[in-house]
């Protein structure tokens, strides 16, 4: 009774079998079949090479969220030149709390040069031109991505000819902590006083006619430095056509956790619009002389994870790849043999007649019906 249930059992595995043994006798190669399985084998090898490649790549996903760190502080990075000497200047940030932030901590006032050598020029065109195409191909910013910390700090290299000018310009850098509300941060004449109501700049007794606010920005981002990226402000270079001038940049901050392979940080991109005007009050256009940097964050964040193809998909895929183009080829192929078949009327000349007639003749017994189908093929 065991044994039956045994052998019927496997006789149903054996019914379901979907690669059924056929005799070598009943195979028949052919000129055609070769070449098409030589292309079938050719295209496969080429998309199974390609398929790799993108598995071994990697690539940026964008998240977005309402950001909601509110406590945390905003680190400042900044590296700007003014061309004026350090004691007529001052940098503080006034946030929309109306705290100032005590910037002479975290920033440091360098006496250099304002005209930049010939090295330092080339330096500056390269980080205007990465810069430029970033804002036009954001996908150069995700290369930027993964490739941070491998990068060089955007920091300009050293003169080569020291003492050959006169120290006119002032280079101030260093970073600062500010809330996370929005803010501005400005350079103008005079150093920063507290006040009980805000604060004031001692400018009074400074001379017009050292006013002038050319500057260029090094480098100006927010969060976490991370060598390697270009912000939008990077190498910006302005030259100021008059004494009393103003020069405003407008940025919107957009906090940005960055996660890649190699590291994660948590940094904050920024987009900037900018806008400069001639301070004379006769003609009516009032304002304070200086560079102002206003500042706005986003309540939204994004996060940027770097990602890669799990190996259960690229497997899949391969095997997608393989089947799909076997059976595709082997489907074109018998498609074109049955209309060659029909353009050369193999059907009206009774080609297949012989065939089939010893299937009919009721000798063989029913199990050569599969068989049957094999001729019909
Ligand atoms: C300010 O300094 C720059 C660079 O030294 C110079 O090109 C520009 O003419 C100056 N502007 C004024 C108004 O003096
Ligand atoms: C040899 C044999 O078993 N022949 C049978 C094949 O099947 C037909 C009908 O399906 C039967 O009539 C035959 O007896």
């Amino acid at each position: 009774m065991r044994r039956l249930n045994k052998k019927r059992a496997l006789n149903l595995v054996k019914e379901l079998d979907a690669f059924p043994k056929i005799p070598e006798s009943y195979i028949e190669t052919s000129a055609s079949g070769g070449t098409v399985s030589l292309i079938a084998f050719t295209t496969i090898a080429l998309l199974s090479i390609m398929e790799f490649f993108v598995y071994c790549d990697t690539w940026m996903k964008y998240d977005y969220e309402v950001d909601k760190d509110f406590a945390s502080k905003l680190r400042i990075n900044l590296d700007i030149t003014v061309s004026m000497k350090c004691h007529y200047i001052g940098a503080d940030v006034l946030d929309l709390a109306e705290t100032m932030v005590a910037a002479s901590e975290g920033l440091k006032y360098e006496p250099t040069v304002f005209e930049l050598s010939s090295r330092q020029r080339m330096w500056q065109r390269t980080l205007q031109k990465i810069r430029k195409k970033v804002q036009e191909e954001h996908s150069l910013q995700d290369l930027l991505f993964k490739s941070a910390f491998k990068g060089s700090p955007t920091v300009l290299p050293p003169r080569e000819d020291k003492s050959s000018y006169p120290l006119d310009a002032c280079r101030i850098h260093g970073h600062l902590y500010v809330n996370k509300v929005a803010g501005n941060f400005h350079i103008t004449v005079g150093k920063a006083i507290p006040h009980p109501r805000g604060h004031a700049h001692m400018a009074a007794l400074i001379s017009h006619d050292v006013y002038n606010f050319s500057h260029r920005i090094d480098h100006y981002s927010f969060g976490e430095p991370i060598p390697g990226l270009i912000n939008p402000l990077d190498g910006t270079e302005k030259i100021a056509i008059d004494h009393n001038q103003m020069f405003q940049y407008f940025i919107t901050i957009v906090p940005t956790k960055l996660n890649t392979y190699k590291f994660s940080a948590d940094t904050h991109q920024y987009s900037v619009t900018e806008r400069e005007r001639v301070i004379n009050h006769a003609a009516g256009s009032h304002g304070v002389s200086g560079i102002f940097i206003k500042y706005d964050i986003s309540s939204l964040m994004v996060t940027v994870t770097e990602e890669h193809m799990p190996l259960g998909q690229f497997l899949v895929r391969l095997c997608g790849i393989i089947g799909g183009i076997f059976s595709t080829t082997g489907m074109l192929h018998g498609f074109v043999g049955f209309f060659v078949d029909i353009i050369c009327c193999r059907f009206r000349l009774g080609a297949y007649k012989p065939k089939s007639i010893p299937v009919l003749d009721g000798h063989m017994n029913n199990h050569s019906l599969p068989i049957l189908d094999d001729v019909e093929q």
